[in-house]
């Protein structure tokens, strides 16, 4: 039977999954092929999306969740069933930890062999794993709700706090069959997935009110406000009030890092001495300390009040007490601010600036004097000068960043001049995100990556560098290579196997991109590292410098020392 409604063409469960997730916007999909989605990913580029193929899930997944960040549409990683799934789950979980959206789709073996444990082929309960670890997780197991499931998830990846979602597929569905017609009305094109989150205006006048009254306020950018992309109403708040703030890692170049209002240089100081702080898009977890004790000490620790922009109402009074929550989406909130301060604001008081800008002058040359020092064996600082000015003279240049003083030192020294061109370990200092978010990065955006990778870091995706060269990505790998976790130097008090933080030393990591046809560098010294990453830079080859750090140069866990507990006992 035919009518106008109904075709004799027949579509099936791998069309329709491409076509929802196309007629979504969704151009882009990081996969590791095998049963039973090895067709997708070929039929997926066959239909015109990138289809960019990795060497281990977790690394799809890592990429997935950055072009989330970067780009406000979910990140699509998709993996095979069971073992494929599992080596994906770390990035999604890691996604919704860090609230970068994406969707993990996986393949799963059948639901009848599985439910009853019959030993399936990649046999596992892949929905009821993925859930505590997602923020969503829905599973398929029609073709004609295929739209459903994209649209669900979708939604769910980016409305309200953004996340990771897991979308279950199983085998059998990929297969079936449907009218073509029907298939293409059963697809949904999500309006609106992010709506906007205006702020009742109570709470604007509630948080006006305190920041007026304030004689020592601080803003604190963190990279919620990076995600938002309200950067000129952002730039506008900071401006108007005069107000310095302290941009967290991924907020960093929000504004420039030279920017006069910026108190990098002097954290410590604003953290202890600010009367009235309000985070926007940062959460008073680990990395700010809490909000209590000694960092947030100083004269003002028993009347210090918050105010807090964030889109999830419940990340207030996590910590200590909110006295202004501002709940909404960063622009609303932010354009709403901007109304209600009007154009005659009162700047801070300048004894809180003044001192602010001393310190930081003081610091600032400190820095300079230690950055300028070229030592016989390149240490981190020496090495970093040369990415910093090698990110000023390419503003556009994205900085992925891991490693423990290799992240540390990269932060406070290169400065960042553009939104959303660092991306690093984030909320859970997680190692192995290096050559995910690289790819990502390049991928998505066309711009020269560089990733300042600690030697242990970068094992834990090192053969990502086969992806970067395959794709022929604009991606410079800068392996910070001092011998090991931390250092070099930890030596078995036993003898016999060397200690556990000690790697091979003096590796030949640029030989593993040569290996791919890339471009491999060994640099001893500032003058090679920068003639490579210049080099890099320019030609956009795939390249990795092996940078060769003094081995005694490091500290143990860099600047989180004070969470790493040590054994005092004596035996
Ligand atoms: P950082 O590590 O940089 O301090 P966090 O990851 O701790 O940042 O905090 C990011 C916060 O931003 C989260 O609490 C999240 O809910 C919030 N957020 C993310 N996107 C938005 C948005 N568009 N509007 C408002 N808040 C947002
Ligand atoms: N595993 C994972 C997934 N994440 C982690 N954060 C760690 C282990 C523990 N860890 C850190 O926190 S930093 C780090 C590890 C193993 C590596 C530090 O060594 P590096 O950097 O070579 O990357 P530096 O420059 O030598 O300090
Ligand atoms: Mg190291």
């Amino acid at each position: 039977m035919t009518n106008d409604t109904q075709s004799t063409e027949q579509t099936d469960g791998f069309h329709l999954v491409i076509d929802a997730l196309k007629l979504n916007g969704i151009d882009t999909i990081f996969a590791l092929p095998g049963i039973p989605i090895t067709d997708l990913t070929r039929k997926a580029q066959a239909e015109g999306m990138r289809m960019i193929s990795f060497r281990h899930e977790q690394h799809a997944g890592n990429a997935a969740a950055a072009a989330g960040f970067l780009t406000q549409k979910p990140g699509i990683c998709l993996t095979v069933s069971a073992p494929g799934f599992l080596n994906g789950l770390t990035a999604l979980a890691n996604a919704t930890t860090n609230c970068f959206p994406m969707i993990l789709i996986s393949g799963s073996s059948e639901r009848e062999i599985v439910d009853l444990q019959q030993g399936d082929y990649e046999e596992m309960d892949q929905l009821a794993i993925a859930k505590p670890l997602c923020k969503a997780a829905y599973r398929v197991l029609h073709a004609e709700d295929i739209g459903v499931g994209v649209a669900r998830a979708i939604r769910s990846a980016l409305s309200g706090r953004p996340g990771g979602v897991y979308l279950d597929l199983p085998a059998k569905l990929f297969a079936q069959t449907m009218d073509a017609a029907a298939g293409k009305r059963s697809l949904i094109k999500v309006v609106d997935p992010a709506p906007r989150q205006i702020p009742a205006p109570d709470s604007v006048q509630r948080a006006l009110d305190l920041l007026k009254g304030a004689k020592r306020p601080l803003i604190v950018l963190g990279k919620g406000a990076a995600y938002a992309q309200a950067d000129a109403e952002i730039r506008a708040l900071i401006e108007k009030t005069g107000i310095p703030y302290l941009p967290m890692s991924m907020a960093k170049g929000l504004l420039p890092d030279t920017h006069t209002q910026s108190a990098s240089a002097t954290r410590s100081y604003v953290l202890a001495e600010a009367d009235v702080v309000m985070l926007v898009g940062a959460r008073l977890n680990w990395l700010l300390s809490h909000g209590k004790g000694k960092t947030w000490g100083g004269p003002n620790a028993a009347t210090r009040q918050f105010i807090q922009i964030d889109i999830s109402p419940t990340e207030m009074d996590s910590n200590v007490p909110i006295a202004a929550p501002l709940v909404g989406d960063i622009g609303s909130c932010v354009s709403a601010l901007l109304a209600g301060i009007g154009s005659n604001w009162a700047k801070p008081p300048a004894d809180w600036t003044q001192g602010i800008a001393e310190r930081k002058d003081k610091n600032l040359t400190k820095m300079a004097a230690t950055l300028a020092q070229n030592p016989a064996t390149m240490n981190f600082h020496s090495a970093l000068n040369v990415i910093r000015n090698a990110v000023k003279a390419r503003p556009d240049a994205i900085v992925v960043n891991e490693g423990a003083n290799t992240l540390d030192f990269a932060r406070s020294i290169v400065d960042m001049y553009e939104p959303r061109k660092r991306l690093d370990v984030g909320t859970w200092g997680i190692m192995g995100i290096g050559m995910g978010f690289a790819v990502a990065a390049a991928v998505t955006t066309g711009k020269p990556v560089i990733a300042i990778e600690g030697d242990s870091a970068f094992g834990f995706s090192g053969m990502e560098v086969e992806t970067i060269c395959r794709y022929n990505l604009p991606v410079c790998v800068i392996v910070f290579n001092n011998n090991g976790i931390y250092k070099g130097t930890d030596v078995n008090p036993r003898g016999g196997d060397v200690a556990p933080t000690v790697f091979v030393k003096n590796a030949r990591y640029e030989m593993m991109m040569q290996a791919f046809g890339g471009v491999g560098v060994l640099a001893n010294t500032p003058d090679e590292l920068a003639k490579a990453l210049d080099q890099a830079v320019a030609s956009g080859r795939p390249t990795l410098i092996n940078a060769i750090i003094d081995e005694t140069a490091g500290t143990e866990s860099g600047r989180i020392t004070s969470l790493n507990p040590q054994s005092s006992a004596k035996k």
